[in-house]
């Protein structure tokens, strides 16, 4: 095999610098043009530009011109591209063809420009008006028997106009059933941490990143999914802040980091302490480190706790401390497979800090003891006062760039009674007050035949989702699926009796209504709002915003609303008006979101206010996780490529892994390929194994990589069919998918 077929090469020496430039300027001048690609790019995350619909990583108060990072070029050059895909497209494409072809080449397709309909057993997507669309769906809805027989699920891009109308129109209609991306996301970190602070949101804003003496950041790979964070933690470094970074693979761009902006420039080593946990080993290990913290508060009482702030503001500690102090060190080794030394260093680093910000992602959230994780990491900074104080605090780093507005807004399945209180006053009406589906009882619901519409605002629900299989069947049952969409995918051609393509406005186009341009709103992973004006001429001249495909949809829905949609589509800023009377933190909006920087939202939590039940910040006790492996399995987690936005794939390479031009691959342990009897370069089939269930992913290569033993690693969406629909976490229903029991078996 000559080298360049290989999957696996060296890996950098660093994040960013010249690669990342060169990688953003082919990506841009492929989709955009040199005019476009300046126009669009000059724009993102500038006052009076457009948000990058990358990730929510905050912007910095006073931006430079080229605000965005390698891969929020590439989200910007997915959207803004010049290929268009027509009505022709799709008399030449038959569904059935189409389904054949990869996420990559449906993605590279281009924009979608006209609304689309599947009629019952066609095998082709056929032009339909507006007006039509809007009315098949209507009539679909008005002949459920009851509204909660229709499912609303939401994908983190959508604006916070949007999203209020979207789920006032849900809730007009009758039902709580708005599952989003979210719940397969960040939902881990917000039950954990109402439950232990009183908010389901960050404590820290972007400034505290300047004042914190120690960043740890556990299961999440900021280089590719965050890369606007490395400056921050570039800065934080070359101040002296020491970081640890906890992860079972030594991801690159936590590694080293190469400011694109100055490619020339020397890199920067980023992580002082490395620990290459376990998959799943993280309670384990944060135990371990508060043991240590411990063993030395009683050695030097008073120097290492924080005791003024756990007497004034917190409850449990005292069972707590007992609850560790059992836990034996052995259990604590091997399942974190951390050695005692390190995670000594690990406390030593953290006890010399005086301010501390805990970091985390998907590698947290996405196990079975997913909330158990995030809530180990609130007792470790409670146990140093690391709440409310500046330079420390909470920060879960939320993915798509406006899910934590979305879920301001109301896009909940289980929102709170005050919530719909307001809502029902605003708007004189009985909300519904039963919970909803989530995406997992949303998939069993459709499943079981108990919710026959499907319309997705945004993302690809059949993709992201897991256990693919079940869900196209659970998708292929509805009656109708509709999906507000900007690109085509893979969730177009699952269809439904009846399915319809919607095609919207993106964020870096210009949204003219009543023949003025309209801006929208988000809400950043650290609370703060601002405002999104798109500049770009739309895509096509049939699409429609998505506040005015909710608008419309109400319209031809709600037969007896008094409520006047078209004038709230005429004038964003009702919209927002309404906003301000339901919402708290929102008043003056549509003044105060006008400033360059937005405003951000209060956050009880930042000031140690603990809206929970004690009125406290509240220590919680976990058991260590009872993962068992039987010989030959293995723990797999589900994770992302540098060229890919979720289900958007937009390249094959993983660069910062040494991968190229391959996705199906399984990243092992050199070690145990050797046990297992395989070799790399050797192609797989992958077996999942849960509750006597088995599902068969075929034809992995095998990759050999630095990580821990008895752990494997793949790609989402691809290795989704491999994740039980019933593997979720504890009580915030996440799927596991970073915890996936396998085996390898020869390629059939
Ligand atoms: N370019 C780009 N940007 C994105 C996205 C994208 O797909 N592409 N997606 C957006 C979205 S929606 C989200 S939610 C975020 C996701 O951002 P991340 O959470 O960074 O994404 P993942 O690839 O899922 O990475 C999880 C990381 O956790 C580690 N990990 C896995 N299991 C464990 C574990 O048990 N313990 C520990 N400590 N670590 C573990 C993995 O090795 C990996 O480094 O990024 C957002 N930004
Ligand atoms: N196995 C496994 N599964 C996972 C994950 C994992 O780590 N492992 N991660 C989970 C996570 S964290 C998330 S957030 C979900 C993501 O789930 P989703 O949000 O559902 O998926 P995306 O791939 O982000 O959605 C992409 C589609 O959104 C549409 N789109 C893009 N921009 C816009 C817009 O402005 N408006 C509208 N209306 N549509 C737009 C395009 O048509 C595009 O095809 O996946 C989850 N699934
Ligand atoms: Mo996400």
């Amino acid at each position: 095999m000559t080298d360049d077929k290989k999957t696996s090469h060296p890996y950098p020496k660093a994040a960013g610098g010249i690669d990342a430039v060169l990688s953003s300027t082919r990506h841009a001048l492929e989709q955009m043009g040199p005019i476009r690609a300046a126009r669009a790019l000059y724009r993102v995350n500038q006052p009076g530009g457009f948000d990058c619909p990358g990730c929510a990583w905050p912007d910095p108060q006073h931006p430079t011109i080229g605000e965005f990072c390698e891969n929020g070029a590439k989200a910007v050059a997915d959207e803004a591209t010049n290929r268009r895909i027509d009505a022709e497209f799709f008399a030449q494409w038959p569904i059935s063809a189409l389904l054949e072809q990869s996420d990559h080449w449906l993605g590279n397709q281009g924009r979608l420009t006209q609304p689309m309909v599947r009629r019952p057993q066609s095998d082709h997507y056929e032009p339909i008006s507006w007006p039509e669309a809007f009315a098949l769906i209507a009539s679909e809805l008005r002949a459920l028997e009851q509204p909660d027989q229709a499912i609303f699920y939401t994908s983190g891009r959508t604006s916070n106009e949007a999203a209020f109308l979207y789920q006032l129109f849900v809730r007009l209609f009758g039902t709580n059933n708005l599952p989003d991306c979210s719940n397969m996301c960040h939902e881990s970190s917000g039950v954990a941490m109402v439950e232990a602070l009183g908010v389901g949101k960050g404590t820290v804003s972007l400034e505290d990143f300047e004042l914190a003496d120690v960043i740890v950041i556990l299961g999440q790979n900021p280089g590719t999914n965050h890369p606007r964070m490395l400056s921050s933690l570039q800065a934080a470094k070359r101040r002296g802040a020491k970081i640890i970074s906890i992860n079972p693979l030594k991801e690159a761009g936590l590694v080293r980091f190469k400011h694109p902006k100055q490619p020339f420039s020397s890199a920067t080593e980023l992580t002082d302490l490395y620990l290459q946990v376990r998959i799943n080993g993280d309670v384990a290990l944060l135990k371990g480190i508060m043991r240590e913290l411990l063993d030395e508060e009683q050695r030097c009482p008073g120097e290492v706790f924080d005791h003024a702030f756990i007497a004034e503001h917190t409850a449990g500690f005292e069972q707590f401390t007992q609850a560790l102090q059992q836990v034996k060190w052995t259990e604590i080794i091997a399942q974190s497979g951390i050695s005692r030394q390190d995670i000594r260093a690990a406390a030593d680093i953290i006890g010399g800090a005086k301010n501390m910000i805990c970091c985390w992602a998907m590698g947290l959230t996405q196990h079975k003891n997913a909330v158990a994780n995030i809530q180990e990491v609130i007792n470790l900074l409670l146990l140093r006062g690391a709440i409310g104080r500046p330079g420390a605090g909470a920060c879960p780093v939320r993915g798509h760039s406006n899910v934590q507005g979305d879920r301001t807004m109301g896009i909940w399945e289980r929102p709170p009674a005050a919530f719909l209180d307001r809502l029902g006053k605003t708007f004189d009406f009985a909300p519904p007050r039963e919970h909803g589906f989530d995406t997992v009882e949303a998939i069993k619901a459709m499943h079981h035949g108990r919710a026959h519409v499907f319309l997705g605002m945004g993302g690809n629900f059949l993709s992201a989702t897991p256990d693919t299989a079940l869900v196209a069947e659970a998708l292929g049952r509805c009656r109708l699926t509709a999906h507000v969409s900007t690109k085509l995918n893979r969730s177009h051609l699952v269809c439904g009796h009846t399915a319809l393509i919607l095609p919207c406005l993106g964020r870096t186009e210009t949204d003219l209504q009543d023949s003025k341009p309209q801006f929208v709103t988000v809400e950043n992973s650290m609370g703060v709002v601002h405002a999104s004006r798109g500049r770009l001429a739309p895509a096509s001249e049939h699409l429609l915003s998505e506040p005015a495909i909710v608008a419309k949809l109400a319209m031809a829905t709600l037969a007896d609303c008094a409520l006047d949609w078209q004038s709230l589509i005429d004038d964003y800023d009702r919209i927002r008006d309404l906003i301000e009377r339901t919402i708290d933190g929102f008043e003056d909006f549509n003044q105060r979101v006008r400033t360059p920087f937005g405003f951000t939202l209060p956050n009880a939590a930042r000031e140690r206010r603990f809206e929970t039940a004690t009125q406290k910040a509240n220590f919680t006790v976990h058991r260590l996780p009872d993962d068992v492996l039987l010989p030959g399995q293995l723990l797999m987690m589900t994770i992302r490529s540098h060229d890919q936005y979720n289900t958007t794939i937009y390249g094959l390479d993983d660069r910062y892994r040494g991968i190229k031009n391959a996705r199906r691959i399984v990243l092992l342990n050199p070690e145990d390929i050797a046990e297992l009897g395989f070799e790399p370069e050797q192609s797989v089939d992958l077996h999942s194994h849960f509750a006597g269930e088995l599902r068969i992913a075929p034809g992995f290569t095998i990759v050999a990589y630095d990580m821990p033993r008895r752990s494997a690693a793949t790609y989402f969406p691809e290795a989704n069919v491999l994740v039980p629909i019933d593997h979720v976490a504890t009580r915030s229903n996440t799927p596991a998918s970073k915890s996936v029991v396998i085996t390898l078996a020869n390629a059939r």
